[in-house]
């Protein structure tokens, strides 16, 4: 779990702040997850809004609290968590109450959400390629050197080679001009796989470990949202994950945090129809990569 430590922070000033504090953006998949989470649990919470397109997670401030800058991180009467997953894990201790890891499905909730961070950047690739016209993913060079000194650089007392990694997704952005028809096509059969595994389970029961909703199908809706946003075919290539979304779906404590269109479901309509027209669509790139 990652808590990060004393000299982990710049911004000391959190250190001293009471009760449950959430640093989040509405479009984020991570924050998504988390505010369902918070909301099914019926926890009160504080919420600090950040506007990513603003680069409002790249300031010295933020960076003082999560020197990753990314969101969510969690402030708890001073204590700073940041990884959604390990955020999740601490509220779910902290506020036992409806359990979504009930104890007897622990190990297993805790493999898939490992699958489901391990996809971070493969979730992160087709959005950038099927969501937003390339143009508004090129991050420029002075941004990202800005990005790469603020902060401490560590995480837990180590220093932390993640922030490499950010940088290298959004400089192999800039290098080759968008996210590359390989990547876009990597990310799309891992996806494939996993969720290939879940159609074969979810013929078995509602949700992903059973009978009850829990943390795992919170985090799974999350991306299979994203993925249909993306123009992934899920309900046509898994149909028992289909209709597990749907069942989702119609859960307004699900779906309210997912609002489809608006200024970018608009953007994204628009950009399907031109990669429609211009071969480029993400069914016509895994053809063509297969
Ligand atoms: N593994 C991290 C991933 C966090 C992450 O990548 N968050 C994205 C939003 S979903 C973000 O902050 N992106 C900001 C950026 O890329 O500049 C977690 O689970 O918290």
């Amino acid at each position: 779990m990652v808590v990060l430590l004393e000299e982990d922070i710049q911004t000391k000033e959190v250190l001293d702040w009471k009760g449950l504090h959430l640093f989040h953006f509405s479009g984020s998949t991570c924050s998504q997850k988390t505010r369902i989470f918070l909301q099914l649990k019926g926890i009160e919470w504080t919420g600090h809004h950040l506007n990513l397109a603003r680069k409002e997670h790249h300031t010295a401030w933020y960076m003082g609290i999560n020197p990753r800058g990314l969101v969510p991180t969690l402030i708890h009467d001073g204590k700073v968590i940041i990884e959604s997953n390990d955020i999740l894990e601490y509220l779910e201790a902290q506020f036992p109450e409806r359990r979504l890891i009930p104890v007897d499905k622990a190990e297993e909730i805790r493999a898939l959400l490992k699958a489901e961070d391990d996809l971070h950047m493969d979730i992160r690739a087709l959005t950038m390629r099927f969501m937003f016209p390339s143009f508004l993913t090129k991050r420029p060079e002075s941004e990202l050197k800005k990005y790469e000194e603020l902060g401490s650089g560590t995480v837990e007392g180590q220093v932390d080679s993640h922030k490499q990694a950010e940088l290298k997704f959004w400089r192999d952005i800039v290098e080759h001009g968008k996210v590359t028809d390989d990547q876009a096509a990597r990310a799309f059969n891992h996806f494939r796989t996993v969720l290939n595994g879940f159609d074969k389970t979810l013929a078995n029961h509602p949700f992903l470990t059973g009978g009850e909703v829990t943390l795992a199908d919170v985090a799974w809706y999350i991306y299979a949202q994203r993925l249909i946003s993306s123009s992934y075919p899920l309900h046509k290539l898994h149909p028992a994950v289909g209709q597990w979304f749907d069942r989702l779906h119609s859960d307004p404590s699900f779906r309210n945090e997912v609002p489809s269109g608006g200024p970018i479901g608009a953007i994204t309509t628009l950009l399907h129809a031109a990669q429609t027209v211009r071969g480029t669509s993400l069914q016509r790139v895994v053809a063509k990569t297969a």
